[in-house]
C-alpha cells in the first residue's frame, strides 16, 4: 500500500498555536485512504526537526512526504516550489539556535526543487474553492530547512515524492482569515490526493514575476 508521511510544526515565535500541527491532527483523524498516513507534529528547531524527518522518512520509508508550516500571512495555501541550501534565521528557533548564512547541508547541491505536483495541487485546491498559489520561496527559516532535508533524503530514492506546503492563520486565530482550520485540514487532504494520483505534474500556467 502507498504510505504518505504528512508532518506539521509545534507553536513558535511566541504563538499559542501553529495550524499547521492543528490541520494535520485534524487529517490524521479523519484521513480514510487511499494511502496508509503517519503523521507527525515536529519541533520548531532546525537541528531538531531535520533529525525528526529523517528518522520518520528512515523509519517509514514514504512513498510521499508533504512537510508543512505556517506562513500567517499568506493569502492561502501556498505549496512550495523550491528549498534552499541556506538557514538564515530572523529570529531564533525553539531551541535558541539562530544559524546566520549558514548551509543546510554543507556541500549539498544549492537547491532542490519539490517533487511533488505542485501545479496540480493549486489548480485542484482552487477547483475545490481553496485559495491557493504556488510559492517560489519557503523562507530561509526551518521550514525551507527541513523542506530541503526532506528533499535531500528523499532525491536518490526513486519515485518517493517530498515536498512541503505552507498553511496561513486560520479563523481561529484572525477572525477576518479565509480559512478555518477544517477547511485547512481538507485541503491537506486535497493535496494528498492529487499527489496521489498525479504521478508527474501538470503543465499548467503559472509563476510569478517575485
Ligand atoms: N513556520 C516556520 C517554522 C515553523 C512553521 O510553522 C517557517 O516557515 O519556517
Amino acid at each position: 500500500m502507498t504510505r504518505a508521511l504528512v508532518t506539521g510544526f509545534v507553536p513558535f515565535a511566541g504563538d499559542t498555536a501553529n495550524p499547521s500541527g492543528d490541520a494535520v491532527r485534524l487529517l490524521a483523524a479523519s484521513w480514510t485512504g487511499p494511502a496508509e498516513l503517519i503523521t507527525a507534529i515536529l519541533p520548531v528547531s532546525f537541528d531538531g526537526a531535520a533529525a525528526a524527518l529523517r528518522s520518520l522518512i528512515d523509519e517509514h520509508r514514504p512513498d510521499v512526504v508533504v512537510a508543512t508550516g505556517l506562513a500567517g500571512d499568506r493569502e492561502g495555501i501556498t505549496p512550495e516550489r523550491v528549498a534552499v541550501n541556506l538557514a538564515d534565521a530572523r529570529i531564533p528557533d525553539n531551541d535558541g539556535a539562530q544559524p546566520v548564512d549558514a548551509a543546510s547541508i554543507p556541500g549539498a547541491p544549492a537547491a532542490f526543487f519539490a517533487t511533488l505536483p505542485v501545479k496540480a495541487i493549486v489548480a485542484d485546491l482552487r477547483a475545490a474553492g481553496v485559495p491557493a498559489s504556488v510559492s517560489h520561496s519557503a523562507g530561509t527559516f526551518v521550514c525551507n530547512h527541513a523542506m530541503f532535508h526532506a528533499l535531500h533524503a528523499t532525491a536518490q530514492e526513486p519515485g518517493v515524492r517530498a515536498g512541503f506546503v505552507h498553511v496561513p492563520w486560520t479563523t481561529q486565530q484572525r477572525p477576518d482569515a479565509a480559512l478555518s482550520i477544517e477547511d485547512v485540514a481538507r485541503a491537506l487532504a486535497l493535496v494528498l490526493e492529487t499527489t496521489l494520483r498525479t504521478p508527474v505534474d501538470r503543465i499548467l500556467v503559472g509563476g510569478a514575476l517575485s
